[in-house]
């Protein structure tokens, strides 16, 4: 992993949960996750440029809106191993989620 990437804690109700800061871009912008436990992405974005209004990847059926100065979570549960994008609404900032196999 690098510097900006982090792994998704578990809670105690066995949910994968991170954060993730939304402020021109996403901090960290790589999270690691287990496949097939249910998990909990909270964006908090510290802005209000429209930019970041809308959050997309290919894990989740649609887009997600971002509040403004405010915490959004983000639930679903990763299926397969690979690694997935998410970006923007209009794709100019970027993540990834790097879904592992196994029980973790
Ligand atoms: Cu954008």
């Amino acid at each position: 992993m690098g510097r900006n990437a982090q792994r998704a804690r578990r809670l105690a109700d066995g949910t994968q949960e991170a954060r993730v800061v939304v402020d021109r871009g996403y901090t960290p912008s790589r999270i690691e996750l287990d496949a097939g436990v249910p998990a909990v992405l909270r964006f908090e974005r510290r802005e209000d440029d429209p930019c970041t209004e809308m959050l997309v990847s290919e894990l989740w059926p649609s887009a997600h809106r971002l509040l403004a100065h405010a915490e959004t979570p983000v639930r679903f549960t990763p299926q397969r191993p690979g690694r997935y994008a998410f970006t923007c609404g209009m794709g100019m900032y970027s993540g990834e989620l790097v879904v592992r196999g196994g029980k973790g």
